[in-house]
This record gives C-alpha cells, structure tokens and sequence, in this order.
C-alpha cells in the first residue's frame, strides 16, 4: 500500500451490513413504497426519505469534460532508474528509492463521456504524480504533436471537430465536413492531420500506445541551469494499432473495448508498464533546429536527440468508483514541483489558464482539490477558505497572511519553495507568430516519408473514408492541395478516391526521414494477447488443451468459442468448457483465432455462417490464423488458403505446430496478406 492509497483508505465507505439509512443517518425500513395517503392516494411531502433519494438523484450528473470526456483511469507507481540529478532537483526523477504514487487516465477527444473507445482520434494519456513535493501533472497525449500552434485557435479546432450544431453529428468521428473545412484552411494542422490518419489513431490498447508531454517543458538543476526536455511514454509492450475496418465494428460489438482492456489486464495482473523517456536539449543549443522548440506542431526527432530512459511506470490498481475517481480527477498542466517549469511555447500558455478554468465549472466550485484523487500527499497548509463544497474544518482565527494571531502561520517555506525559473522575457505587445513557426509541412513529409509501405496504405485509405464522407467538393479539393505540398504521390492517390482533380506535381519531397516514428519497428509479444480457439461438438479436447496450455506458457489469454455456451462434447474424452457463444462476441475482440482437429466440429463449424465469418474477418484484419486437422476445413470454407500467419498443422497440436503458433502469435498483425478480396 503506498501513501496515496492510505490516504484514499480513510475515504472509501462500504456500506457493510448495517441498516439502511438517510443521508441524517436515520434508518429506513422500506425505500420502494413512498408515503401516501391511503393505499391508492397521493404522496405525501412528509417522506422525507423519497424526496432526499429523488432529489440527490436528479443532482446525479455534473459536466462532462469539454474535451476528453470519455475516459478510463488507473493508479500505479512510477520509479526513476537514471536520476537527472544533474538536471533538475524534483525528487522523484532523483531519488531512486522513491516510489511515487500515480493516478493516469486515457481518454479520447471528440466523443462524448458514452461514446465508442474505438474512434479515430488522440488519445489523451494524463500522469499525475502524488510526488513529496507536491502534485505533478503530465497531460499529455499519444500523438507528439498538436493541431494548432497558438491556444487561443483551441474553440475554434475543438468547434470544428466536435459533431456539427445543427444536428450534433457525427458522435465521435472527424469524419465531416466543419472539421476539414478547418482544417484545409489552416495548414498548420497538417502534420497531426497525418499522425490522425495514422493508425496511430486506433490503438489497440491503451497498454499499447506511446505518450508524449508534447510541449518543450524545463528540467531545472540546483544550480539554477536549465535544460529544455520534450517526455515520452514508451509501452513495455510496443506500440500497436487495431484496423479501420475492425475499429468500426468493435464501437458495436464493445464499445468498452478499450476501458475493458485496461480494467482486466490490471485484475488479472498483467500489469501495464510504460518506460520514461527523455530527450534533453541544453538552453544553448535551442535554435540547433530548422523547426522552434516552441512550436507543438513540431517533434525533434530521436534521430536529433535521443530518448534517455530514466523511469518506469507501472498500474496495478483500478479505482473503486469510476466517478469519485476517474470522473472526478483534476488534471492542470500548471501543477507543477520544484525543478520542472513551463516554456513560452504559446499552445501551453493557454493551456495554464484553461484547465483551472475548466475543473471550476465542471467540479462546480474551488474546492476540487480536496477531492480524494486529487489531494497531494504533500501536505497542503494555506489561506484558502470556504467556497462551494468546502470539507476542511480550518480552526484558527487567522486566515490572511501576515498575521501575529496565528502565530505568523502558515510561514513562508524557506527550504523546498517552487520558484521559477528567472527567464528573461522582453517585447512589445504583439499580435504576431514568429517566423520561425512558418513551416507546416517539412515534418508531416517526414512523417510520410517515415512510414512502411502498410502504414501508407492506411494513411491514404485514412483519408479517402474521412474526405469521402465530406460533402463538399471544395473542401475535398482545398485538403489535397494541401496534402499536395506533403508528397505528391499521396495527394494523388487521396484525390483518386475521393473524386477530386489530381493535382500537379507539388513542391519537391525533401526525402528526410524519421525511422523511429514507424510502427514498423516495435517490440513485438505474445504476452496479453487475445486468442480464440473455435470448437463445436466433437472437437479434439487434447487438441484444445494443448493449444491452450502452448498459448498460456506465453501469457497470451486463450478462450474457448462454440456456437453456443456451457460444454461441448470431445471426440476424444469428456467435454471441453467453452469461455463465450460464439454470437454473443466477434472476430474483432480477439487478436488470433485457432481451429483445433476433430472431423465433427469442423464439419459443423463449416456449415456456422458466424464461425466461417469469424475466421474470414480474422483473416482480413491481419490477425494469426492456425488450424489442426481437420479444422482445416473451415479456412475452405472461408476459401482461405495460405499466407504469412496462417498456421497449418497436419494434427494432432504437437510441438511443430504449436511452435510456429506462438511464433505467429508474437507478431501483432500479418501485412503481407492479399485482403482486399476477403469479403468481410
Ligand atoms: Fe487539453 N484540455 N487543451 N490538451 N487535455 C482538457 O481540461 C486545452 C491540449 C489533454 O484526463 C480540458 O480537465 C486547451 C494539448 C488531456 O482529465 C480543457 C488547449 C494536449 C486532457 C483543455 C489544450 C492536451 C485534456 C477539458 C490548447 C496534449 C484530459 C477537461 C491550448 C499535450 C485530461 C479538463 C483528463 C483536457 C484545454 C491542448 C491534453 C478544456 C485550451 C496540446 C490528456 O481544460
């Protein structure tokens, strides 16, 4: 147990066995009849008990966030391995024996709080840290770059992506013509226009995706030097991405997907871990770049400047009430401790203003601090007093500073004081950006030219479906102007699709690259995958447990699918427990599919238009495909044959096969496959 989580022990209220009560603590014997005059007659004012229930109900909702309203949180613990004492003096990226509590939630942009996991969209990836000096937030997201330079366009982005007014929709999608109107106006959101039409758009797990600080913040030594730092999360398990097509069904088939995800691999133990990374640039060397430190439409390549690991963050422990904690929790990019600081960079400036803003109306008063996720470990002493939802009895008289009636208290601290950092800042007032912001385009080039020849086709097929579903012609045409100025070939290839002009040749490729920003190159395991093993009456049980046992040996999750749920008989011995009905799930929630022997059940398997369909859409998304035996015959139903992943044992499951199963299962998807015909 660590502080936080003591600390939010002397919150937690179960309500036990005890009798029910009021909110005055006054016991209720019946809370489904109210009181009435007379069997049939009305109710009365009198109950008390009904008129509290129905009133605290109907005060149940407060505002979602503006932005990032669909969330899902966890607490953890993060370690430094590599102290930058040489860099800053905040204790928990020094002190390697501190483990410093943390709460992180994920979220999307766009959708609303019940809207699908699976959109096309940033994904936010916020840490805070219940540092000994205090909270420290990282709000930062999965993408390392961001729409717009300046903050105060943030309305005018958000406006245009959110569903559209007259009819508020699209729920959750960019896919509409307010969103490209902007952006084929504003050219400066063209290199995240890229990353959106990415994959990197649709993970397939927020235990699969990298997290950014985006800005360029301060790391600050004792000494008083500063360092310019950008920070990245790196996941322990690659980063890795579902399919279009896939995403799309799995907002139906489980709009949860990703909250789920998240929530079980942390019940089952299969604990998500994320290193810290660090690309630190001394002050001296900040005009080094053809690009502005202070621009968050720009990354520094690692090719520039490395990523240093120096932490490990790890989340073990999801909260006992989504909205106490995830809902509730207070994210402010100016929560900062002594030894990091902010930049001028002007999209983070605002952003010191908006999110205290935001957390007043949303969390409806000053006071959301002394909520139990958000209170510090730090202890927190100060003149601040009443106010809506004030739930600190202050004793004393005085509250103002300075006083003798106190005793002078709280004093100034001496020691551990944040100060900042003593920039030199000097001009005229201005409504100008530096030139040095000018260039929109040279990095969403990188970013093109960075890619693998899979990945290009899902940024091209990214954004046919998104300018395929804007209605206007001439926003259509203004996009792959713009995308013109990107790479010729893909503004070709886009405006093919969506029945615009192809443009002529555009300004020359630069033919600079950034190999780390492929998802090419990942980390690829087994560990934490999905896999369902179809079966029917009279499949091979020996079959089944050894497919089973092979994929728990690489603590990959194997479940067991029949057509209906309960038991299957074995051809060989006794019955084999199935995991789920095949109808009540999809291809689409698991990362492999697995048909074991058994003549039986893969004859009836073969006739099951949902096993068939289960197999051909696996199949398509790039996903492992093996058979055994006789299970071979639902890939010729499927009229699938051969291709890289697609597993095929003579039978019965031995160490051949089960060998090149896990081999196949360690690779997250299978590109080199010919999909197009697969109709699924
Ligand atoms: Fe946010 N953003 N943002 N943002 N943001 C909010 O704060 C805002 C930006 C990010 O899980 C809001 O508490 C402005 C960049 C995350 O609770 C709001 C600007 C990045 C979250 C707000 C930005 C982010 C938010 C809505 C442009 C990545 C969710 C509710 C200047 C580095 C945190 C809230 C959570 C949430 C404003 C741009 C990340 C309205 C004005 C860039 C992860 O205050």
């Amino acid at each position: 147990m660590d502080d936080k989580d003591r600390a939010l022990a002397e919150d937690r209220v179960d309500a036990g066995e005890a009798p029910l009560t009021t909110d005055q603590g006054i016991r209720v014997d019946d809370t489904d009849n109210s009181l009435r005059a007379g069997e049939r007659g009305p109710t009365l004012m009198d109950d008390f008990h009904a008129r509290e229930k129905l009133t605290h109900f109907d005060h149940e909702r407060i505002p979602e966030r503006v932005v990032h309203a669909r969330g899902a949180g966890a607490y953890g613990h993060f370690k430094v391995t590599d102290p930058l004492t040489d860099h800053t003096i905040a204790q928990f990226l020094t002190d390697t024996s501190l483990e410093t509590p943390v709460f992180v939630r994920f979220s999307t942009v766009a959708g609303s709080r019940g809207s699908s996991d699976t959109v096309r969209d940033v994904r936010g990836f916020a840490v805070k840290f219940y540092t000994q000096q205090g909270n420290f937030d990282l709000v930062g997201n999965n993408f390392p770059v961001f729409f717009i330079q300046d903050g105060i366009k943030f309305p005018d982005f958000v406006h245009a992506v959110k569903p559209e007014p007259p009819n508020e929709i699209p729920q959750a999608s960019s896919a509409h013509d307010t969103l490209w109107d902007f952006v084929g106006l504003q050219p400066e959101t063209t290199h995240m226009m890229m990353w959106l039409m990415s994959d990197r758009a649709i993970p397939r797990s927020y235990r699969m995706m990298q997290g950014f600080g985006v800005h360029t913040f301060r790391l600050v030594n004792a000494e008083g030097v500063s360092t310019f730092v950008k920070f990245h999360w790196r996941p322990l398990l690659g980063t890795h991405s579902l399919v279009w097509d896939e995403t799309q069904k799995v907002a139906g088939k489980d709009p949860d997907f990703n909250r789920r995800d998240l929530w079980e691999a942390i019940e089952t133990g299969d604990f998500p871990e994320w290193e810290l990374g660090v690309q630190l640039i001394p002050e001296e060397d900040e005009g080094r770049f053809d690009f502005d430190l202070l621009d968050a439409t720009k990354i520094v390549p690692e090719e520039l400047v490395p990523v240093r690991p120096v932490g490990r963050l790890v989340l073990d422990r999801n909260p006992d009430n989504f909205f106490a904690e995830t809902e509730q929790v207070a994210f402010h990019l100016a929560n900062l401790v002594p030894g990091i600081d902010v930049t001028d960079d002007p999209l983070l400036q605002a952003r010191l203003f908006s999110y205290l803003d935001t957390q007043l109306i949303r969390l409806g008063g000053p006071n959301f601090p002394q909520l139990p996720v958000n209170r510090p470990i730090a202890e927190v002493r100060n003149h601040h007093r009443d106010g809506y939802h004030q739930s600190v009895i202050h004793t004393g008289q005085a509250s103002y500073h300075p006083n003798t009636l106190s005793g002078g208290c709280p004093v100034l601290a001496g020691e551990g004081a944040y100060v900042h950092y003593p920039e030199q800042v000097n001009g005229p007032k201005i409504r100008k950006r530096a030139v040095s912001f000018a260039d929109h385009y040279s990095q969403a080039t990188l970013f093109w030219n960075s890619m693998s020849a899979w990945e290009r086709d899902h940024i091209v097929a990214a954004f046919r479906f998104e300018l395929g579903k804007v209605r206007r012609a001439q926003i259509r045409a203004q996009v792959v102007a713009n995308l013109n100025n990107v790479d010729h070939d893909l503004a070709v290839k886009v405006a093919e699709g969506v029945g615009v002009d192809p443009p002529p040749q555009g300004p020359v490729n630069h033919g600079r690259s950034s190999p780390a920003l492929s998802q090419d190159r990942q980390p690829q395991s087994a560990a934490t995958r999905k896999v369902a093993i179809l079966v029917a009456d009279g499949v091979s049980a020996a079959d089944v447990a050894a497919v089973a046992s092979a994929v728990d040996d690489i603590g990959a999750i194997g479940e067991v699918l029949a057509p209906r749920d309960g038991m299957v008989r074995a051809a060989d011995d006794g019955n084999v427990g199935v995991t789920r009905a095949l109808p009540t799930v999809g291809s689409v929630l698991y990362d492999a599919v697995v048909v074991p022997g058994g003549e039986e059940s893969a004859r009836t398997l073969a006739k099951d238009g949902l096993a068939v369909h289960f197999l051909a859409e696996a199949f398509k998304h790039g996903k492992t495909v093996a058979t055994v035996g006789a299970g071979t015959a639902l890939l010729e139903a499927a009229r699938l044959d051969t291709g890289e992943g697609v597993v095929r044992g003579e039978g019965p499951a031995d160490a051949a096969f089960l060998d090149a199963l896990t081999s196949a299962l360690a690779v997250h998807r299978h590109w080199n496959r010919d999909v197009d015909r697969v109709p699924a």
